[in-house]
C-alpha cells in the first residue's frame, strides 16, 4: 500500500503533474520522469508539448539554480539523465510525422564541450520535420566535422556550444571550411545558450538558431532557398 503522502502521478491533474515533473527533473528522478511523460502522452498531449512544457521548462529551472550555485555538477547530471529518459520516449514520436524528406544535416557539439541535451533536441526536431540527421555527438574536432561532411554530403552543418570557452571553436570550423574552399557547399547553423545573432554573423555562420523550433524553421527556409538557387 502507498504511503499517505506518496504522490501518485496518474492522479494529478495536468497542470499539477507538469509542476511535479519539474520537481522530479530537479531531483533527477528518472523513473518518475518516464512515468510522467507517458501519462501526459496517454492523456493526449502532443510529444512537442510534453517536451517543451514538462521537460525543457523543468530543465530551465535546473539551469537557473546551477548558475546561481544552488545546484552542482553531480545533481545537474542526474537531472540531465532524467531529461534524456523522457526524450528517449518522445524521440520516435517526434520523428513519426510522416513529413517529406527535407534534406540532410550533420550536427555535433564542438570540441571541449560535452553538453548535448540541446543538440539532441535539435536533432530530434529536425528528424521530426523530415530531415535526415547524422549526430556526431559531443567534443567534435574540426577533423571530425570535415570527415562527416565528406562522407555524408549534407545540406546543413549544425554546431552546438554551451560554454563561452568553446563557442569560438565554431569559427575555427567555419574558417577551415573557407580555407578549403568548401564554405559555400553547406548551410552552417549554430546554436547554444551563450550564443546570439551577432556572434553567429561575426563567425560567418548562415544563421544563429535560438532554439530547436527556430533551427527547424531556419533550416527549411535556407534549404528551400538553396534548392531554388540551384534550379534557377
Ligand atoms: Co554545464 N554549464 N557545465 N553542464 N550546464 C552551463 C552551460 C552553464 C551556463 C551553467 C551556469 O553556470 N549557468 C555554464 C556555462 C557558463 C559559460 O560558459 N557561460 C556551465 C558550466 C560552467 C559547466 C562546467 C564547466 C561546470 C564545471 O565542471 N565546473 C562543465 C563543462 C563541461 C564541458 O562541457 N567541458 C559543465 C557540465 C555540465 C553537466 C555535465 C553537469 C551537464 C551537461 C549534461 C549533458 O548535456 N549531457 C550540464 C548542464 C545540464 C548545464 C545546464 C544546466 C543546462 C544545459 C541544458 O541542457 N539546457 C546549463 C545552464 C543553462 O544553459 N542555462 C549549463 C537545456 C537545453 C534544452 O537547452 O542546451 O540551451 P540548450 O539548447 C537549446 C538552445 O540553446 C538551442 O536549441 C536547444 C533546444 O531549444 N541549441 C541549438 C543548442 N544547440 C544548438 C545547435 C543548433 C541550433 C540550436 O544547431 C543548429
Amino acid at each position: 500500500m502507498a504511503d499517505d503522502d506518496e504522490i501518485i502521478l496518474s492522479e494529478l491533474p495536468d497542470d499539477e503533474l507538469v509542476l511535479q515533473m519539474h520537481d522530479d527533473l530537479y531531483d533527477g528522478l528518472k523513473d518518475e520522469i518516464e512515468e510522467g511523460t507517458r501519462i501526459l502522452l496517454d492523456r493526449g498531449w502532443t510529444p512537442y508539448d510534453v517536451l517543451t512544457q514538462a521537460l525543457v521548462a523543468g530543465m530551465k529551472i535546473v539551469g537557473d539554480d546551477f548558475r546561481d550555485g544552488i545546484l552542482f555538477v553531480p545533481e545537474v547530471l542526474l537531472s540531465a539523465n532524467a531529461m534524456k529518459t523522457g526524450m528517449t520516449i518522445l524521440k520516435p514520436l517526434l520523428a513519426e510525422t510522416g513529413a517529406p524528406r527535407m534534406g540532410k544535416m550533420v550536427i555535433g557539439t564542438v570540441k571541449g564541450d560535452i553538453h548535448d541535451i540541446g543538440k539532441n533536441l535539435v536533432a530530434m526536431m529536425m528528424e521530426g520535420a523530415g530531415f535526415e540527421v547524422l549526430d556526431l555527438g559531443i567534443n567534435n574536432s574540426v577533423e571530425k566535422y570535415l570527415d562527416a561532411l565528406a562522407a555524408e554530403q549534407p545540406d546543413i552543418l549544425g554546431m552546438s556550444a554551451l560554454l563561452t570557452t568553446t563557442m569560438p571553436y565554431m569559427k575555427v570550423v567555419i574558417d577551415t571550411l573557407k580555407e578549403k574552399g568548401m564554405r559555400e557547399d553547406y548551410i552552417v547553423l549554430v546554436g547554444g545558450a551563450p550564443l546570439n545573432e551577432e556572434f553567429g554573423k561575426a563567425i560567418g555562420a548562415d544563421a544563429y538558431c535560438r532554439d530547436a523550433a527556430v533551427a527547424v524553421e531556419t533550416a527549411k527556409q535556407l534549404v528551400a532557398r538553396r534548392h531554388n538557387q540551384l534550379n534557377a
